[in-house]
């Protein structure tokens, strides 16, 4: 009897030796905040603060460096691994990486070391019998906390998406940061990465969570929105290309309306500096403003009523108009089509909506291509967009360097017209005063919206280019490449004799689908950044 009991308690024991063990915990990180001092910002050691590693992925690796559970953290940074073997030596790995299949696909890599994928690990323990718990945290003083600041600041952003639209399935996304990123800036490629500085001794932004999201929303707008943006060096006060102008004032905007914290800032190891998105001092306030943008943008979305803002439609109405009719308009994306869709979509609030936008300075908005504006920018402004007549010419378009070069307001200058019969059309841009300038253009269909020609031959004083144009609407837009301080253009486009042979001979640029190069160094920059960014990134990374 007694030795019928001991085999029963043997096998009672082996059957829990065997038996599956959970382990669980929380994933935290430690954050750097910021200090306001006046205009300045610093990263402020004495407030660090714990924060939960929310979505990432967690692993069980065991004593063979193998894989044998995986998970993700929840919202509260908190994961389970179910269903491990008891007794046996595991380590939990943690990844700097979002994964939610048909819902996100974020990661963070050392772009100087082969893109490896930031990990954390713990220690190689036994699971014991029981279920038990793992806790890691990530400390400031380390390089391990930087990639998952960097992904709370990306995941605070898709979840304001989320509450917008549920069913946002969000386009892979690269995070490239390092220490060893030292003057390399911080921007979006375009496609799917985006580069952060890391400068420790220099600028560093994996803490500036305003610039990471600034960052996401050009992602945003180029994967789910329309970005026309020309791009190029500009500050809050300058007099900007309308399509420049639109796209950085969304960029800020987007960060006060993702935090709800209006203070955008940019922290250095010496002294950064901030700005407030609502209530800045009005630089050069109008539609050629990123600071107006930003700030008519934020007072659209925020609850805090102040000066002419008493309107409070969070961001949802903000998302539907840039990715509904800011993505399809005829027009250059700018503030003219984001808010003649928004006052559509929203006829409750439009004398809401030109109270904000009035208070910029800005004339009420009532089309995309912003027709009766205000007197107050140099008379060569307006109109912003001259209509064309095919066969009859326009005289008087001229450009300007009155507010600086190439990406500035009246560096381009867009003229409107609609080709009623697919042939072949000559077109002709001839200065009328002088041959000091060297005038290009890009032609872009309407509908849908895309550039379908570019001609940038060097001749001074005039651009001829013959192309053969389907039935539709079109945006012709003429800038200098030579920035003559004031150039004045004849523009004729048509099928009648009296135009001279073209003078752009390249056959090349019959039809040419890429973005609009500011000048030939740019050109080739982007040409040599084309070549060469594959090759950067076609490195391995670490595979998970
Ligand atoms: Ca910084
Ligand atoms: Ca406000
Ligand atoms: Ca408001
Ligand atoms: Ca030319």
């Amino acid at each position: 009897m007694k030795n019928k009991w001991s085999i029963l308690l043997l096998v009672l024991l082996s059957t829990l030796s065997l038996s599956a063990v959970n382990i669980s915990g929380t994933i935290s990180y430690e954050r750097i905040n910021p200090l306001h001092n006046g205009s300045s910002t610093i990263l402020d050691y004495n407030n660090i603060t714990t924060e939960k590693a929310k979505q990432v992925i967690v692993e069980a690796i065991n004593s063979s460096g193998n894989s044998i559970a995986t998970t993700s953290t929840d919202d509260n940074g908190e994961y389970l691994l179910s269903s491990l073997p008891s007794n046996t030596n595991i380590k939990i790995r943690v990844y700097a990486k979002m994964f939610k299949s048909s819902k996100w696909d974020v990661k963070v890599v050392d772009n100087t070391n082969g893109n490896a994928l930031y990990v954390v690990e713990g220690d190689l323990t036994s699971t014991g019998t029981s279920n038990s718990q793992r806790n890691l945290k990530t400390l400031a003083s380390t390089t391990q906390s930087p990639p998952f600041a960097i992904l709370g600041s990306i995941y605070l952003a898709m979840q304001k998406v989320l509450v917008a639209d549920s069913s946002v399935v969000f386009p892979t996304l690269k995070m490239n940061w390092t220490v060893n990123n030292v003057e390399s800036g911080t921007y979006y490629d375009g496609h799917e990465n985006i580069m952060i500085q890391g400068d420790q001794n220099g600028d560093s932004d994996e803490y500036d969570d305003h610039i990471m999201i600034h960052e996401w929303g050009h992602y945003f707008e180029a994967k789910f929105s329309r970005a026309d943006s020309i791009g190029g060096g500009h500050t809050s006060g300058d007099h900007l290309d309308i399509r420049l102008a639109f796209g950085e004032g969304w960029g800020n905007a987007l960060s006060g309306i993702i935090t709800d914290d209006p203070i955008y800032f940019d922290t250095m190891s010496s002294s950064g500096w901030n700005m407030n998105v609502e209530s800045a001092t009005h630089d050069t306030p109008g539609w050629f403003s990123e600071a107006s943008t930003q700030r008519i943008l934020y007072n659209l979305y925020d609850s805090h009523d102040d000066t002419t803002d008493h309107l409070s439609l969070g961001f949802k109405p903000i998302y539907e108009v840039l990715v509904g009719p800011q993505k399809t308009t005829k027009a250059f994306t700018s503030l003219f089509t984001f808010i003649t869709a928004l006052k559509e979509k929203q006829p409750s609030s439009t004398q809401k909506i030109d109270a904000i936008v009035g208070n910029e300075e800005i004339a009420t908005i009532d089309d995309i291509y912003g027709t009766n504006r205000l007197n107050n920018v140099e008379a060569i402004t307006l109109p912003i967009y001259t209509p064309l007549t095919i066969n009859r010419a326009e005289n008087n378009i001229c450009t300007s360097t009155t507010y600086g070069v190439s990406n500035k307001l009246n560096n381009h200058k867009y003229i409107k017209f609609d080709i009623n019969e697919k042939k072949s059309y000559p077109i002709e841009i001839v200065q009328t005063n002088g041959r000091t300038s060297d005038p290009d253009f890009a032609i872009f269909q309407t509908y849908p919206f895309k550039q379908v020609a570019l001609s940038e031959s060097d001749t001074k004083g005039s651009e001829r280019k013959t192309y053969t144009l389907p039935i539709g609407s079109y945006i012709l837009d003429l800038y200098d490449m030579q920035n003559t301080k004031k150039a004045c253009f004849s523009v004729n486009i048509g099928d009648k004799s009296g135009i001279a042979p073209d003078n752009n001979n390249e056959s090349s640029s019959d039809t040419i689908g890429t973005t609009l190069p500011e000048n030939k160094i740019i050109a080739l920059l982007l040409i040599l950044a084309i070549m060469f960014i594959p090759a950067l990134f076609i490195r391995t990374e670490l595979k998970i």
